[in-house]
């Protein structure tokens, strides 16, 4: 006699349950998938600060694109800065996954409703400071960035792998720069180690502040968003960093900065940490004329916002003609019926 199996139940799964089960199994959440509400929030709010960090990140580098030394030089820049619209660009698009306006995410920047990189609000004084960006700032993006290729949520971790193949670039066109500047004259090394002494700081800051401090990061570990804490990537970056200083020959403006033996890293100072709410705050040294170029940028750019507009309603306008018009033409008349 055959006995037919009888299926085991499966045990009904809320759409909470099946969102956590997604996120321990390491799979990605897509876009149509459930999600909590504070979890789409809080990729809103990071994936939008990152892609605004792209795009006003442009502005220091795109002040030395008309006195960059050479025109192997100012080729470099430019495709650089190109890049990093692009990235931008990407990742926009990913935050639009989830529901929100890149008009809208523009607006909440230029009314100061959203943040970005404190690190690009300071000035590029010398073009070493242009290397010491790719080195550090683009080292910086990297460290930070690798990690978030694995983010739980699909859209944001997929830009993420591309956008981390071209920083790997721009850190080490930095470093080149450097390289060359420091084999020149006394004059180049001297102006290297002083936009490395004004850097070295705002690069580690903009890790976010020590883990004690960080709202943020335990609920977007959970999540599986963040990777790491704050404080562990910062380590790691200057583990990564302190033996390219030496090769470079430049000395990081650190007095507490020494090797620990048992750790199998280095110890470092503590950032200054009123000066990274100041700047997060609006008060660092270029926060107002980065925004104001920005606002001016997007109104100067609205005609092309407008003309594009206008094209693409004439090219769908034109596709329903010719939909409406296949429609009438029928099998018959095309065999000439
Ligand atoms: N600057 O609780 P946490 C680049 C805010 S791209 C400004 O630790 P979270 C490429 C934070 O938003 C650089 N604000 O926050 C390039 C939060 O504020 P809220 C950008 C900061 O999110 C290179 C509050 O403080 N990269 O460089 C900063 O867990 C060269 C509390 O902080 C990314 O955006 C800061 N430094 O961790 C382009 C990477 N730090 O919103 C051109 C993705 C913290 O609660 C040239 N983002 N805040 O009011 C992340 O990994 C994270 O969002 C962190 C902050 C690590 C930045």
């Amino acid at each position: 006699m055959v006995t037919a199996e009888v299926a085991e139940p499966v045990p009904a799964q809320t759409q909470e349950e099946r969102f956590e089960a997604v996120i321990a199994a390491e799979q990605r959440i897509e876009p149509r998938d459930w999600m909590p509400d504070a979890y789409r929030a809080t990729l809103i709010r990071q994936i939008a600060q990152h892609a605004h960090s792209e795009i006003i990140g442009m502005q220091p580098e795109g002040n030395w694109l008309t006195r960059a030394p050479s025109l192997r030089r100012k080729a470099i820049l430019l495709a650089k800065a190109q890049d990093e619209a692009g990235h931008g660009l990407y990742l926009y698009a990913a935050a639009e996954t989830l529901g929100v306006d890149r008009a809208e995410l523009t607006e909440k920047l230029i009314s100061g409703r959203q943040k970005y990189s404190s690190i690009f609000n300071y000035p590029t004084l010398t073009y070493a400071d242009v290397g010491v960006i790719g080195w550090l700032v683009d080292g910086a993006a990297i460290c930070n960035q690798v990690p978030l290729c694995r983010c739980s949520y699909g859209p944001y971790a997929r830009a993420m792998v591309r956008i981390c193949k071209e920083e790997s670039f721009h850190q080490r066109q930095g470093y080149e720069l450097l390289m060359t500047l420091m084999r020149g004259t006394e004059a180049q090394r001297r102006m290297v180690q002083d936009a490395v002494d004004r850097w070295w700081w705002p690069s580690l800051m903009m890790f976010g502040p020590s883990d004690g401090d960080s709202p943020n990061t335990a609920r977007s570990m959970a999540w599986r968003i963040k990777r790491h804490t704050n404080d562990e990537l910062r380590r790691r970056f200057v583990d990564m960093t302190v033996p390219q200083a030496q090769h470079l020959g430049v000395t990081l403006p650190d007095p507490e900065l020494r090797w620990n033996e048992e750790r199998g890293g280095w110890d470092f100072g503590e950032p200054d940490w009123s000066e990274l709410t100041r700047v997060i705050h609006g008060q660092g040294p270029c926060n107002a004329q980065r925004i104001e170029r920005r606002r001016a940028a997007h109104e100067d750019g609205a005609w092309v916002r407008e003309a594009a507009s206008a094209y693409a309603a004439k090219r769908r306008a034109e596709a329903g003609t010719r939909t409406a018009d296949e429609a009438q033409h029928t099998p018959e008349q095309e065999n000439g019926k």
